[in-house]
């Protein structure tokens, strides 16, 4: 029985996707073991698979449940959370705090990756000008955060997830922005540590040093 609920979840991605390690990391939280079928973004051309589960954006993650998918990858953690529900919850219980964690996760997607993206991919005034917003942003979440050990409070749960994989690109803010991540933002660095000690993040969680040297290639940069 443990073999056939093995292969009735696969999950379709990349390793340093920060969008599919939140689709890994809720599966992993909630211990639903799953085949990792790999998407090599490095090649232009999306898979059959990936054009047939994902016909309409064509993006990872997917996760492919007895056959069926699911897309986006903040869908994909709710999905998650409510098939498995009798584990921990991810997500609040209270409507009001779901619905802020629903929208700070969106201010991840909207203005921290759209921030980070210009940082990579601009040069001079604008990169550093990409920088500042970046850390702006960032800044904003240890205002939500504040001394609380995770997002939703003493438990980690669905903003964490949505989170936690853009703190993989911290190392690569330092050596291609040159800030200090901990000088900067010294809340969100003791959040990212109390992070790392969970399995599901340190499973899943590239090093900084790897997650770097893919995006160097991605962006073309130094
Ligand atoms: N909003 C989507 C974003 C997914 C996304 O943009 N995925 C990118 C990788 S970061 C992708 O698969 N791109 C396809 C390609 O580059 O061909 C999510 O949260 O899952």
């Amino acid at each position: 029985m443990a073999a056939a609920a093995a292969v009735e979840v696969t999950v379709v991605d990349f390793w340093c996707n920060e969008f599919g390690m939140r689709a890994r990391l809720a599966l992993r939280e909630k211990r639903v073991p799953f085949e990792f079928v790999e998407e090599d973004l490095r090649v232009r051309e999306r898979s059959d698979l990936v054009r047939r589960m994902n016909p309409v954006h064509r993006a990872i993650p997917i996760l492919i449940h007895a056959g069926r998918p699911v897309c986006g990858s903040l869908n994909i953690v709710e999905y998650v959370d409510e098939v498995w529900s009798k584990t921990p919850r991810l997500l609040p219980a209270d409507p009001l705090e779901r619905a802020n964690a629903r929208f700070w996760a969106d201010f991840v997607d909207q203005k921290v990756y759209d921030a980070q993206a210009r940082f990579f991919t601009s040069r001079g005034e604008e990169k550093a000008a990409a920088m500042a917003e970046l850390l702006g942003h960032l800044r904003r979440l240890e205002e939500v955060l504040r001394d609380r050990p995770f997002f939703g409070g003493d438990e980690f749960g669905f903003l964490d997830v949505a989170l936690v994989p853009f703190s993989a690109m911290f190392y690569g803010y330092e050596r291609h922005g040159g800030v200090d991540m901990e000088a900067e933002c010294p809340v969100l660095l003791r959040w990212v540590r109390r992070c790392g000690e969970r399995e599901s993040v340190r499973d899943v969680l590239p090093s900084g040093q790897d997650m770097y040297a893919i995006h160097k290639e991605f962006y073309q940069i130094e």
